[in-house]
């Protein structure tokens, strides 16, 4: 069979359909910054329920700190109590042991299962996008969408602009950092708030007391996954991922019931 294109279709059909997305991607429900577990479920349970849900990576892959396993071996754990998630999303594991509360899955099929389950049910990925600040209203206080970069720019070092994205809710799911709660306590100062960072290795009380917390920050701005942790200073779990889907649903599940009212 004969083709019929040249470079140029390739180009403006490129450029059509990707413009079409963004413009319609500047006003959504709910931007989630970065791709990890936390952010990929809430994702998936957002865009389930039916909310216009984005997620923003700054790299070009999704799942975060889920690739890099354990020191790079290519299983995690995962403890009972998500087991639900797992099954949900078709994800297969093993149990380590019928005493103790542990499941052993892959990297790559728990990765691959959560991006696969978020844009089945209609979340936006888009990769190379890095949340640089954030939009804000005071008189009430409320953030109001996200500020966004190539990421290339970024690590060009060239001064460029940003672009802005409308959103209902904005969610931190960019791990350890807490990058865009950090912007927001050092840039908007009359709200008071510091990111004191992580607490030393406590694997069960982390993972308990991270989904405890997962929740509201401020007005429009959420936590999740290990964002949590860094702004409450709780303790770190190591590769196990429970706390991390549990989180991911929970702030789901807060959002989902905000946004509601
Ligand atoms: C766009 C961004 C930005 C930005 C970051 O690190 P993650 O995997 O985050 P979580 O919280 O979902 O999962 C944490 C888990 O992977 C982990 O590290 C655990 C459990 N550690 C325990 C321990 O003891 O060490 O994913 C965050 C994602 C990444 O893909 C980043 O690239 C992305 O967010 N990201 N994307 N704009 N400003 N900042």
């Amino acid at each position: 069979m004969s083709v019929s294109f040249d470079e140029r279709d390739i180009t403006r059909a490129i450029i059509k359909y990707a413009s079409q997305d963004l413009i319609d991607l500047t006003d959504v429900d709910v931007v989630i910054v970065g791709a990890g577990p936390s952010g990929l479920t809430a994702g998936y349970y957002l865009s389930k329920k039916g909310f216009k849900t984005l997620i923003l990576e700054r790299r070009l892959s999704l799942g975060g700190g889920i690739g890099g396993g354990g020191m790079l071996f290519h299983r995690i754990v995962v403890a009972k109590n998500a087991k639900d998630i797992l099954d949900e999303i078709g994800c297969k594991y093993d149990i380590y042991d019928e005493n103790i509360s542990l499941l052993v899955t892959s990297t790559s099929e728990l990765m691959i299962k959560l991006g696969f389950s978020a844009i089945n049910n209609g979340a936006k990925l888009l990769f190379g996008i890095s949340v640089e600040d954030v939009i804000y209203r005071d008189n009430p206080s409320r953030i109001t969408g996200v500020v966004t970069q190539w990421s290339a720019v970024q690590l060009s070092g060239l001064h460029v602009d940003p672009l802005m994205i409308k959103a209902r809710a904005v969610i931190d799911a960019t791990g350890h950092d807490a990058e865009i709660i950090s912007i927001v306590a050092k840039k908007i100062k009359e709200l008071g708030m510091s990111v004191p960072g992580e607490k030393s290795m406590y694997a069960s009380k982390g993972e308990e007391v991270l989904v405890e917390k997962t929740g509201k920050i401020i007005d429009g701005l959420y936590a999740t996954g290990m964002a949590v942790a860094a702004y409450y200073n709780l303790p770190r779990m190591g590769p196990i991922f429970s706390s991390m889907l549990l989180s991911g649903k929970r702030v789901a599940e807060i959002v989902s019931s905000d946004l509601s009212k």
